[in-house]
Parts: C-alpha cells; structure tokens; sequence
C-alpha cells in the first residue's frame, strides 16, 4: 500500500536532514504529492500584470489538473478548470492568450468569460446549457499576486494575506507591466528546486552574478553575520524605518518567509554593476535604495519586491524529475522599453542564476538517485530547508490519515 510506503518513509526521516531518497525521485510518491500538496493548497499562478484586459488568460498545469487562469468582463480575476463540458478537451492550450469568448476547440463549445457556455451548436432543444458551465476554481488576490487551489475546502489564506501585505502594498504590484518571462524546465523533482531556493549556502560557489548585489546572509541576527553587513542593515533600516516601509522578518511559520534585506554596499537592484535596471521606480518611489522584500510562500512561489522592478517565481511540477519554474519580470505600468529599462539588463542576472539553480537542482536529483545516498544534516544557513521539509512531512502525514504518522 502506498499510504503504509509513505508512514514508513515518515518514520525514517530524521528532522534536520534532507528527505528519504523515495520522496524526491519515486513516481507514485510524485502522485501522491500531487493530491497531498498541489491539489489541496493555495499555488501562485501569475500576476495581474499578465492578465491586463477582459479576456486575457493565462493557463497553468496542477499534476493531472489543466487550469485557466482569466480577466473577466467586470475586470474580475477568475479561474476554471481547462477542461470542456462537453467531452472533457483542454480548452485554452497556450500558455497565455486573449479570447472574447473561450471556445473548445474539439467541436466548438463556447463558454462566455464567467464560464457559462453560451453556444453548443447542434445540441437538441432540450440540453440545458446552464448546468454544463465551466467548473470554478478558487482564487484570491492578493498584493496583485493571483494564487489558485483546486480544492473543494481551500485552507484559509488570511494570515499569509495579513502578514505579506504591509511589505508588499507599498510597491504597487497591481500597477506594473511584464517586462519578460520565461519558462525553463529542469530535470529534477520540485522539493529539490524549492529546497536550492530556500538557502544560499550554495551561493558563494555559484552565483557569480547574483552575488554582485545579493547579500547571502538570511537574517540580521545570523550568527555568521559580518560586521560589515551590520552596519549596512543599521543603515537601511532607518531609512527603511522613516520611509514607514517594514522590515523585520514576518512570522509566517513553515507557511511563509517575507523580510526586506538590503543590497550589497552601494547596490540597488538586480544588475551586473548594481545600479538600476529600470529608472522609472516601481509606486512612484523616488527612494531607490529600498534593498528587497524576499517573500516566498509554500509550495511553489518566491519573489522579490525591489525599487524598481518586481521578479516573481512560479514552480510547477511536471513528473517525479521533471519541473517547470516561470520567472516574470515586472516593472512600473508606464515605464518605457528602451528609455526607462532594457530587457537585457533588466533579466540578466536571474536568466544567469536559474540555469545555474537548474543545474544544481539536476546534479541534486541524479546524485539522489545513487544506491549510496543518504539523508544528509542541513547546514544552520539551511533552517528554510528545516521548516521545508518539516512543513512537507506533516502535508504527507495530514494525507495518509491523520496525526498518528506525523513525525515527532
Ligand atoms: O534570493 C533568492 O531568491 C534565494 C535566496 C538565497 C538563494 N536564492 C537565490
Ligand atoms: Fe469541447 Fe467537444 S470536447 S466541444
Ligand atoms: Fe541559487
């Protein structure tokens, strides 16, 4: 029995160390972490910015579950599953699009932007279009981030809502533009793409161009903390302080992390030399050394809020070692390509760091799949991956039935 697979390998887990090898590479534990996690949690989908106009779509894979993600005729954000009432074809098949109406494309069924069909030419007289609309999902909105669940009984968001907002709001979110995006897949289960983003004991090693700007250390009280940062995050938090924006880590337990953190000395955003990437400032700031707000939520986001741009982070899981991650670059809704930002400038850094995150997270997997592994103790630096991995623990423990197989 999977469900008796699943108590033992949570038995075999020793808090404080990476996972039992099954729970990163098996393809029935991949399922079941499909059911356990994705199919019952809130997940980040996009952001306003992607979906501007009525019509706009954006569409997203939840394990077996096609989704679509929309603005609707009153400027409302909805979701459905991308699934035709007809016969059950994928309706919206790109990963982001406009239509007026959603049309399936297997024999034409046309859903209206709220999700009633409208036309299902041929049908007799006597089928009932009204009880054949889509199928809603959950959304909420929240600082212009879209987050979706698939759940009947979706688990409340409101301390993630209350605790993020304060730091986020500040940078207007919903008033900005995607500048780019794009989607790489790497080789490996998506716990080991989480896992590479919630430390940066790895940075030093790999991150030549991310570490022109960012600081490596997590926390302002981290032991390992230099004297020299000190400094810069008594410096930054004063005037972070007068300018009334928030600073100090939020209690988000293992559900969420949000901290403002400074940039290297005399740096400003995420660019090769440190100065700007975008000289229109995100909100009208005319403040530009505002550090960044690192935010990340369970299962499948992180980002950072900077002055003058905003950089959203989506993981999807695709099979056991397969993993999607779309990266969204958003700027000021009236910044200018060309004049106030270029493109290049503006995703170097990060197109640079995600394929070396893809190849750490790759080694990781194939290394993981050695007969010899075995779980190994997280450096102090990987108390993210501490809380990670406990948070999961207790996600497979709540699925297969209850406290009795959560860990101590
Ligand atoms: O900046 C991030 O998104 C995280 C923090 C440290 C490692 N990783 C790059
Ligand atoms: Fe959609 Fe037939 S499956 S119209
Ligand atoms: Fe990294």
């Amino acid at each position: 029995m999977l469900n008796d697979r699943i108590a033992r390998l949570l038995q075999e887990r020793k808090p404080g160390h990476s996972l039992p090898r099954d729970f990163y590479v098996d393809e029935e534990i991949f399922r079941a972490d499909m059911r356990a996690v994705f199919e019952t949690d809130w997940l980040f989908a996009c952001s306003v910015a992607e979906i501007p106009r009525p019509g706009d779509y954006v569409t997203m894979q939840i394990g077996d579950n096609p989704v679509v993600i929309l603005r609707n005729r009153d400027g409302e954000v909805v979701a459905f599953h991308n699934s035709c009432r007809h016969r059950g074809s994928m309706i919206c098949q790109k990963e982001q699009g406009r239509a007026n109406r959603l049309v399936c494309p297997y024999h034409q069924w046309v859903y209206e932007l709220d999700g009633t069909l409208i036309n299902a030419r041929q049908m007799p007289e006597s089928f009932d279009k009204s009880t054949h609309s889509l199928a809603p999902v959950h959304v909420e909105v929240i600082c212009g981030m879209v987050y979706v669940c698939i759940s009947d009984q979706p688990p409340s968001l409101a301390a993630f809502r209350a605790g993020v907002t304060p730091y986020i709001a500040p940078h207007m979110p919903d008033r900005t533009k995607v500048a780019f995006s794009t989607t790489i897949v790497e080789e490996a289960n998506w716990k080991l793409v989480i896992e590479n983003n919630r430390e940066c004991y790895h940075c030093a090693g790999n991150h030549p161009e991310l570490l022109v700007t960012l600081v490596e250390f997590a926390l302002p009280d981290d032991p390992l903390v230099a004297a020299q940062f000190q400094s810069l995050m008594d410096r930054s938090t004063a005037r972070w302080d007068s300018l009334g924006l928030p600073h100090k880590p939020a209690d988000g337990g293992t559900e969420f992390r949000c901290i403002r953190l400074p940039f290297n000395e005399n740096c400003l955003s995420f660019t090769m030399d440190g100065g700007l990437a975008c000289k229109k400032l995100v909100a009208d700031f005319t403040e530009p050394d505002l550090g960044s707000v690192r935010m990340f939520r369970v299962p499948n986001n992180w980002n950072h809020f900077l002055s003058d741009h905003i950089i959203q982070f989506r993981v999807l899981p695709l099979s056991a070692n397969r993993t999607a991650v779309k990266t969204t670059w958003l700027v000021h809704e009236d910044a200018v390509e060309g004049v106030d930002y270029d493109v290049e400038r503006l995703t170097e850094v990060w197109i640079a760091t995600n394929d070396e995150d893809r190849i750490l997270a790759e080694n990781n997997h194939r290394g993981i799949l050695s007969k010899a592994y075995r779980p190994g103790p997280y450096a102090p630096s990987e108390f993210m991956l501490r809380n990670f991995a406990d948070w999961y623990a207790g996600k497979m423990a709540d699925h297969i039935g209850g406290p009795a197989a959560r860990m101590a």
